[in-house]
């Protein structure tokens, strides 16, 4: 990796001086460590213009090795403002990237610098604004010093709309009455994915399926026209040559705006080997859960008699699904429906329940409590403790800090919560304290009340938002301040 360079420390010496680059761009003669542009993908037939984030290798994404810093430029090609992410990199400080409060935008035809070292795992970058939903964002994985020398399969997930994501936003606006219970299809005449029942329907056994008086869960409230594995969906999708009876890795990443999944692996065995790129107890699951902006490590082991073995991924309460395929050598592939035969669940915390972490805090009282109340009002307004981001004071804390979050969902629909920065612990689902998985987003179902202890260790702006697209830009979030 040219660009990726130890200990590089030649840009910037700390956040502040970064911060300063904001208004003095340094000029760089090396090429970009990553370069942030349009391209042209084909969704069902169909020409999209989608967002790419290319690393200096030409691929989408930055795959590194642990040791390795991310170093370099950030080239904004687009003609849009961009503000990224370094989703899960918890070595970057403030102003590494420029999702924390006062970042700006980075101007199109700009460069941002970076010098930081890369955290092992799969995590990934993406977009902090709406372009997130036209596909802005990227693997960005750095493989552990101790992964196994096996195959690993890089598997990236997307919500796909031919429409902007201002159209859509302005959609859910006019058309959904949250709070107000189901009241099935009332945007029949909308372009793209007809919404069925699924959609919106009750929660059957799940914890949370019905609560707050009668009101129903749901989810997926916006039609998308596809769903992506890799940019592709399963009409058309990856086939990636396997070897038989070979233990292959599945690197998988959630980046879509608004849809949770269902990881199927058919008839693979496979088990969980990390959470969000920390690492856990193996665990098998007939299916994984993973909400938006999570990821999940698998390894599956592949017949010795070889064969083709789809990957499914099916959307959270719907029979629609997208997926890649494994295959060895000659093995015929059979065509794949987007559709299941039956609707999954809604996402729960059962799965991370049973998660064991391999690297968990050390026991420590907190020693700061902050109780985030999830809301969702009338007119698709988003809150946390009844305000939007613009509307609510940072939550303080200090360096030194061990920092509990708890998560009260008043609401009817699952929220993602993602914490800037940090690697947070799960240590209550609802079901009592418990040492749970090391995670960076915690899906917080349906009337379900989740708790996260952070040591606090650097200071800066760290944002805290649902990583559902559209209720982040709603309102639902607000921001760590570390003093
Ligand atoms: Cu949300």
């Amino acid at each position: 990796m040219p660009i990726l360079t130890p200990t590089r420390r030649g840009f910037m010496a700390g956040a502040s001086a970064l911060a300063a680059s904001a208004l003095a761009r340094p000029a760089f003669a090396a090429a970009p460590a990553l370069t942030v542009a349009s391209r042209q993908i084909e969704v069902l037939g169909r020409a999209a213009t989608v967002y790419g984030m290319t690393g200096p290798d030409g691929r989408l994404g930055i795959y590194a090795q642990e040791g390795d810093r991310f170093s370099g430029q950030i080239l904004n090609a687009t003609d849009q403002g961009l503000i990224t992410h370094w989703h899960g990199q918890i070595w970057a400080a403030e102003g590494q990237d420029r999702s924390y409060t006062g970042g700006g935008e980075l101007a199109p035809g700009a460069g941002d610098a970076v010098d930081f070292l890369l955290t092992p795992g799969t995590h990934w970058m993406h977009s902090h604004q709406l372009t997130e939903q036209q596909l802005l964002a990227a693997p960005m994985i750095t493989r552990e010093a101790d992964a196994e020398d096996i195959q690993e399969v890089v598997l990236m997930l997307h919500d796909f709309a031919f429409r902007s994501p201002e159209e859509i936003l302005s959609e859910l606006g006019v058309s959904m009455m949250h709070g107000h219970g189901a009241t099935g299809n009332e945007s029949g005449s909308m372009p793209g994915m007809a919404m069925d029942h699924s959609a919106m329907n009750m929660g059957g056994m799940d914890m949370g399926g019905m609560a707050m008086g009668g009101m129903m869960t749901h989810a997926n409230d916006v039609k998308f026209d596809a769903y992506l594995a890799n940019d592709r969906t399963l009409d058309d999708p990856e086939v990636v040559q396997v070897d038989p009876g070979a233990r292959v890795r599945l690197r998988i990443i959630n980046g879509a705006g608004a849809t949770a999944f269902w990881i199927d692996p058919g008839v693979l065995p496979s088990a969980c080997i990390a959470t969000d790129g920390g690492a856990c107890a193996p665990l098998s699951a007939a299916a994984y859960p993973i909400a938006q902006g999570q990821r999940l490590d698998l390894i599956v082991t592949v017949p010795a008699e070889g064969g083709a073995f789809p990957i499914f991924a099916q959307v959270e309460a719907m029979r629609l699904r997208t997926g890649i395929i494994l295959a060895t050598a000659g093995a015929k592939v059979a065509a794949q429906t987007g559709e299941a035969a039956t609707e999954s669940p809604y996402l729960d915390s059962q799965f991370d329940a049973r998660l064991v972490p391999l690297h968990p805090l050390p026991e420590r009282a907190a020693t700061q409590m902050a109780h985030l109340m999830l809301g969702e009002e009338p007119g698709y307004r988003f809150t946390i403790n009844g305000q939007t981001h613009a509307e609510a004071p940072p939550i303080a804390a200090k360096v030194g800090d061990r920092m509990e979050l708890m998560f009260m969902n008043m609401g009817m629909m699952m929220h993602p919560m993602h914490l800037h920065g940090y690697h947070f612990q799960v240590v209550d689902l609802g079901m009592g304290r418990f040492n749970g998985p090391r995670r960076d987003v915690v899906a917080v179902p349906p009337g379900g009340m989740v708790t996260v202890a952070v040591d606090i260790d650097k200071p800066g702006s760290w944002l805290l938002h649902c990583h559902h697209l559209y209720h982040m830009a709603s309102g639902m979030m607000t921001e760590v301040l570390v003093s």
